[in-house]
């Protein structure tokens, strides 16, 4: 989703750059966008290694037992909402198979997850390609995607989502429903071929199954239909948009660890911008997941809130306000009261590898914000006994970082690339081909 009101100004023309900064101050009042590091106000981040009361961390145990916990609920309670836990009548039925699909590179599977047990009740659909002639069971990577399955590859076998979209008519969008001219329309960001050719499995849900994302999606989405009756007025931490395609990731997960074909011990979640911020929170929540990555995920997602630059807290919730829980809304303009930073969401997925991305161009995820969240997250993979980034300093364009932590930031827009792909198979490599 690149909507122009929600980019860096770096790269749109005087004249769009206009309607970007009266679009994004209609009617509220809120404070100008910077985009200058000596405009980022003098902040302190929350010392992941010193719990609520006071004491330092000076162990596993304690960070295990203790801290760990501690920092989860503040994240629950203040930014993305409580989820439930898996649900007792879920159910899995796959739906087509296809041995020889991709001109016989890969079989593919689509597999219906039927929350309640019930096939007309709320389900999701999972895509997903084995890559034939690799060892089995093969590692894995997950993601929710932003256009449906269908749209990840041409491959006409993929069923078509019957679900609500955002109108797109260059995406074939028509009605808020996808149609044929939809097919492969966002292939681009999704190198199958090549995560096949690896020998590693994709697997991929619309995360629109889960709730539609518009700020009364939740009426129609898991929150309500899994929830209680009445979700008018959610509680100030009740679960988020974000919560809901977390959990869904979740639940992928639940079914991996009943098939086969996939190591369910090495499945890696990632995701894009708002499913950026989204892998973070699955994957700092759910240790099954054995590797983290964000691509590009900004405010909310990698990025330091305290640093307030691009995006803030205060713009995003304005701008989505279901994202985040209630309690989140609290802090617009009020960072630095914060009991976390989003570098103790990292922090959640020690010692378990995770990597963070970054575009030059994306100016609005504030990239050196992602960096040092990376960086500030380094104290405790160490007390862990992993290594962490391994560098001081941000490197530059083009020159991925880091041991059990990785980073890049690339050339280019806000964007999912061949080239993040690239990273992300060679990171998976030396972390999963170990076991
Ligand atoms: C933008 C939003 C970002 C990012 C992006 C996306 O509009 O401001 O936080 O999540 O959407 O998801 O593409």
């Amino acid at each position: 989703m690149n909507s122009i009101m929600t980019r860096s100004p770096a790269a749109i023309p005087a004249l769009l750059l206009l309607s970007f900064v009266s679009l994004h101050t209609a009617g509220a009042q809120l404070s100008p966008v910077n985009y200058d590091e000596a405009k980022v106000p003098k902040y302190t981040l929350p010392d992941p290694l010193v719990l609520s009361n006071g004491n330092k961390v000076t162990d596993a145990a304690t960070w295990r037992q203790k801290r760990r916990p501690e920092i989860l609920r503040l994240f629950e309670t203040h930014i993305y909402g409580r989820s439930p836990g898996r649900p007792a009548q879920m159910t899995f039925e796959v739906t087509s198979t296809d041995p020889q699909a991709l001109g016989g590179k890969a079989t593919r599977k689509e597999v219906s997850v039927y929350f309640t047990g019930q096939k007309d009740g709320p389900k999701m659909d999972l895509l997903i390609y084995l890559p034939n002639g690799a060892r089995k069971p093969a590692p894995a990577f997950v993601g929710l995607n932003f256009d449906g399955n269908h749209a990840v590859h041409p491959d006409p076998g993929i069923t078509l989502s019957k679900q609500w979209m955002r109108p797109d008519k260059e995406k074939g969008i028509v009605n808020n429903r996808a149609s044929e001219a939809s097919r492969g329309q966002s292939a681009s960001r999704w190198a199958v071929e090549k995560i096949l050719g690896r020998g590693y499995a994709l697997a991929t849900i619309y995360y629109g199954d889960l709730e539609p994302d518009f700020a009364e999606g939740f009426k129609s989405g898991v929150r309500s239909l899994l929830g209680k009756p009445d979700q008018t007025a959610l509680a100030p931490d009740a679960w988020s948009a974000i919560g809901a395609w977390a959990w869904g990731l979740s639940r992928a997960l639940d079914y991996f660890e009943t098939d086969r074909d996939i190591d369910a011990r090495r499945v890696a979640v990632l995701g894009h911008s708002r499913l950026g911020k989204t892998s973070l929170w699955a994957g700092a929540q759910d240790e099954r997941f054995a590797m983290v990555i964000s691509n590009d995920s900004g405010c909310g997602g990698a990025a330091l809130s305290r640093r307030c630059f691009g995006e803030t807290v205060e713009r995003i919730n304005t701008s989505f306000p279901h994202w985040f829980c209630g309690n989140f809304k609290k802090y617009n303009g009020r960072e630095e009261a914060l009991p976390v930073d989003q570098h103790t969401l990292i922090a959640l997925v020690a010692p378990r590898p995770v990597y963070v991305a970054s575009a030059e161009q994306d100016l609005w995820a504030d990239p050196r914000g992602e960096f040092l969240s990376a960086k500030h997250a380094e104290p405790v993979y160490r007390l862990l006994g992993a290594e962490g980034l391994g560098v001081e300093e941000m490197p530059g364009l083009n020159q991925p970082v880091g041991k059990t932590i990785g980073y890049h930031i690339r050339t280019g827009k806000h964007d999912v690339t061949e080239y993040d792909w690239e990273q992300y198979l060679n990171f998976a490599d030396r972390h999963f081909k170990r076991h």
